[in-house]
């Protein structure tokens, strides 16, 4: 049973991340002003850990990477005033290249970084932010490593700002966004701006992207949680038209892919990678069998020793009702796992605590059913 349960979960699985598609980021700017550790900070240490990427042709200047649900589209070692030439034709023979793809497969949003204390922005910057943007790429334009005091943004950091803000480039907001990506262990000066600037990013992106963007960044928990509930949302109207159909068994059939696909959907989000996500939804769901003479449905089936269902038909309000209970007692399950809150002693998976956490909101949330709601009518 448990076998089945985890190739029926690796299937769905793998079914999600295909869905989920991917969230290309182009990142931009002069070498050295912090692209590398903006992104590691934004999008987590196994994106360097697995290198920049590969030049997309021999001498190229561009490097397309795929990382899960992130793209990058990087350069490297960047000479302003020697390679950007160059750099102005590879951008735009690339992204003309793209727009023949489907749109999971463009650049959504660029990126450009500019280390503010350097006190300079040059023309062939400007240039380059108005190739991406005639591209149709929504630019969006970073200050990196900008230092702040009391509150205060470092004033030489402000001025370049409204010297930028003047040129009426087309970027986002028509102004840069202040960020320092890492603290800097000598000053003190903690990390500040990911969020705002991964907000930012979301509201120039194609929704059809969010999923993969929500998935993709590491700083916005609240922005995983939407993604989430949004799922959630549609997972609890389609278990209801799927239980509308009253012919025996079927709803089971239907209920079952859903509601996994739902729980690969929400451990994607957050990060949970497939071995664990399958140890903790056994640990999870296998206490829903205590729950589950309440609560009938299609899940427990699955698991060792749940209850059968009579006639495996389930009224609407009961499948969509457990379905949203499910979805909320496993994302809650995976908001703690991501947390590293799950882990007992030596790091272990405290199965009993999942276990507790998962029935715990289960309980709060699940529908009550009468014995005769499940019967065949
Ligand atoms: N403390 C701190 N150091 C930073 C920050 N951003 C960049 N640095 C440091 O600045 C140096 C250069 O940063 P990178 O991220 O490698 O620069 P890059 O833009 O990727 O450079 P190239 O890959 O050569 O184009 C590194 O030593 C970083 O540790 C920051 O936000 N905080
Ligand atoms: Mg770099």
């Amino acid at each position: 049973m448990t076998q089945f349960f985890t190739e029926s979960f690796r299937s769905e699985f793998d079914k999600q991340s295909g869905l989920m598609g991917r969230f290309n980021l182009g990142v931009f700017g002069k070498t050295g002003v912090g692209k590398s550790t903006l992104i590691n900070a934004v999008f987590g240490e196994e994106v360097a850990a697995t290198g920049v990427g590969a030049p997309i042709t021999k001498d190229s200047h561009l490097y397309v990477g795929v990382h899960g649900s992130l793209g990058l589209i990087d350069t490297r070692g960047i000479e302003i005033g020697r390679d950007d030439k160059a750099l102005v034709k590879e951008i735009k023979q690339f992204v003309s290249n793209q727009r023949k793809l489907p749109v999971a497969d463009q650049m959504h949003a660029a990126w450009y970084c500019v280390r503010a204390l350097d006190r300079r922005f040059e023309e062939a910057e400007a240039e380059l932010i108005r190739t991406l943007a005639d591209l149709d790429v929504p630019v969006i334009l970073v200050f990196t490593q900008v230092p702040v005091r009391d509150g205060q943004f470092h004033p030489d950091a402000l001025a370049l700002a409204a010297h930028v803000e003047s040129l009426n480039l087309p970027i986002v907001a028509g102004r840069p966004f202040m960020t320092y990506a890492m603290r800097d262990q000598f000053t003190g000066q903690p990390a500040y701006g990911l969020m705002e600037l991964v907000n930012a990013t979301f509201l120039v992106v194609p929704d059809a992207v969010h999923a993969a963007l929500a998935t993709a960044q590491r700083v916005d928990l609240d922005a995983k949680a939407r993604q989430a509930n949004k799922h959630i949302a549609a997972s609890v109207a389609g278990a209801a038209t799927a239980a509308a159909v009253p012919i025996p068994f079927s709803s089971a059939a239907i209920l079952v892919p859903l509601q996994l696909g739902m729980m690969a959907r929400i451990a994607q989000l957050y990060n949970v990678p497939f071995d664990r996500a399958a140890i903790l939804a056994v640990a999870s769901t296998s206490l829903a069998t205590a729950t589950g003479r309440q609560a009938a449905t299609s899940l427990l089936e699955l698991i060792p020793g749940a209850g059968q269902i009579a006639g495996g038909v389930i009224n609407a309000s009961v499948a969509s009702g457990f379905t949203l209970a499910m979805g909320q007692a496993w994302l809650a399950v995976c908001q703690r796992a991501a947390a590293g809150k799950l882990d007992g002693i030596n790091g272990v998976l405290d199965s009993a605590a999942v276990k507790r956490l998962f029935d715990e909101e289960l309980r709060k949330r699940a529908p009550r059913v009468r014995r005769d709601e499940t019967q065949t009518p």
